[in-house]
C-alpha cells in the first residue's frame, strides 16, 4: 500500500528510522511489528529493526549502536527505564527524534511518547471481573512488575481491589521470550496454594495464556474465571474454546498500534504532530460477544468492531492508517 504525494522529507531518499525492541516475541509484538512495517514500507521510510529478546543489556546496546548510525529517527519499543533512559537522552542530545513506544521516562523532554489506554483497559476488563464475582471475592494477580504497561494496569487492580473489598491471595508471574510456558508452573502452585481462587486478572495475553492452561490442568475451569488483556487470533482460539475460563479481554489491534506509532512519528517528522504523547484506545471484548457473533479470527473482530484499525488517530490525507 504505496502512498503518492508525500510532504518532505519522505519525497526523497527513504527516511531512515530505527526499531529498538526489548522485544518482538509472542503475539502482540509480532502483530505490531508487521503494523509498524507495513506503515513505514506505505510512506518511503526504510525501518531497521533490532530486537534485543528481553535482554536489557542488549537493548541498551542495540540503541547505542542505533545512535552510532545516524538514522532520521529512532522509535524505542518497551524497555526499563534504568537501563534505556540515559541512552534515550543521548539521542535527543544527538538531535535525533526519538518516539517511545510503553517505555516509562522520568524526563520526556523532547520525546514523542506512546502507548494505549492502559488505565480504562484494566478498567474495562476489572469491572466485568467485579460484576461477575461480587465484592469480596478471592482474586489473584497474574503479573510482573519493571514493564510500564504492566504497572499502570497494576494500579487500577489495586484501586479496584481496595474499592470492592476483594481478597488477593496471589500476586506472581513472569515475561520472558516464552511468558505463556513459563507462567504454567506459577500459576499452578499459585492456584494449588490457594484454594478458592474465583477469579484472575493477568493484564497480558502470553501470561493470560498460560494462567488458562494452569487452570484448566487443575480442571478449575468452572470455578476460576480469568480476565486478561490484548488480542490476537490465538487469544480467540484460547476465549471461544469450550469451556474456556477466559471470559473477558480489554484490547486494542496491535498490527494497528504498531502502525499509529509510525505514523506518530512520521507527522511529527513532517512538522504536523501538535502533542507529544498519543494514547491508542482499546476496547473490551467479552468471550459472550465473540461467540454470539461468530467472530473466530482478528480480522473478523475488526469488522465487527471498526474503531479498532484507529482510522482517524495521527492521520492526514498523506498518512491513511494501514489496515492490517
Ligand atoms: C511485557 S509488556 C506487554 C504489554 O505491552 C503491550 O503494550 C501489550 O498490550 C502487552 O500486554
Amino acid at each position: 500500500q504505496k502512498v503518492e504525494n508525500l510532504p518532505s522529507p519522505f519525497d526523497g531518499e527513504p527516511v531512515k528510522v530505527a526499531l529498538v525492541q526489548q522485544s518482538g516475541a509472542g503475539d502482540f509484538f509480532t502483530a505490531w511489528t508487521a503494523g509498524a512495517k507495513a506503515q513505514a514500507a506505505a510512506i518511503n521510510i526504510d525501518l531497521t529493526v533490532y530486537d534485543a529478546r528481553n535482554d536489557n543489556a542488549k537493548q541498551a546496546s542495540d540503541l547505542e549502536q542505533a545512535i552510532a548510525a545516524k538514522p532520521d529517527a529512532i522509535i524505542v519499543d518497551h524497555g526499563q527505564t534504568d537501563t534505556i533512559e540515559s541512552h534515550v537522552h543521548d539521542a535527543v542530545d544527538a538531535g535525533i527524534p526519538v518516539i517511545v513506544y510503553d517505555l516509562a521516562l522520568k524526563d520526556s523532554t523532547g520525546v514523542i511518547v506512546t502507548s494505549q489506554s492502559d488505565a480504562s483497559m484494566a478498567q474495562g476488563v476489572l469491572d466485568q471481573l467485579v460484576a461477575d464475582v461480587g465484592d469480596g471475592a478471592k482474586v489473584g494477580l497474574a503479573s510482573t512488575d519493571g514493564f510500564a504497561p504492566l504497572e499502570r494496569r497494576k494500579k487500577v487492580w489495586d484501586e479496584v481491589v481496595a474499592e470492592h473489598g476483594l481478597d488477593q491471595l496471589f500476586f506472581t508471574g513472569k515475561v520472558t521470550e516464552s511468558t505463556a510456558t513459563d507462567n504454567i508452573p506459577l500459576i499452578d502452585a499459585a492456584l494449588k496454594a490457594n484454594p478458592g481462587i474465583q477469579a484472575i486478572f493477568a493484564p497480558y495475553d502470553e501470561i493470560t495464556k498460560g494462567v488458562v492452561q494452569a487452570v484448566q490442568q487443575n480442571n478449575l475451569q468452572d470455578k476460576v474465571k480469568v480476565y486478561g488483556i490484548d488480542i490476537s487470533n490465538a487469544d480467540i482460539e484460547v476465549m471461544t474454546a469450550d469451556g474456556s475460563p477466559w471470559v473477558a479481554t480489554s484490547a486494542t489491534d496491535p498490527s494497528a498500534v504498531g502502525a499509529g506509532v509510525v505514523r506518530a512519528l512520521a507527522l511529527s517528522l513532517a512538522g504536523q504532530l501538535d502533542e507529544t504523547s498519543v494514547q491508542f484506545p482499546a476496547i473490551t471484548i467479552t468471550r459472550d460477544f465473540l461467540l454470539e457473533k461468530g467472530i473466530t479470527n482478528v480480522a473478523q473482530l475488526r469488522e465487527a468492531e471498526p474503531s479498532l484499525l484507529l482510522s482517524d488517530t495521527v492521520v492526514a490525507d498523506w498518512l491513511p492508517a494501514i489496515s492490517g
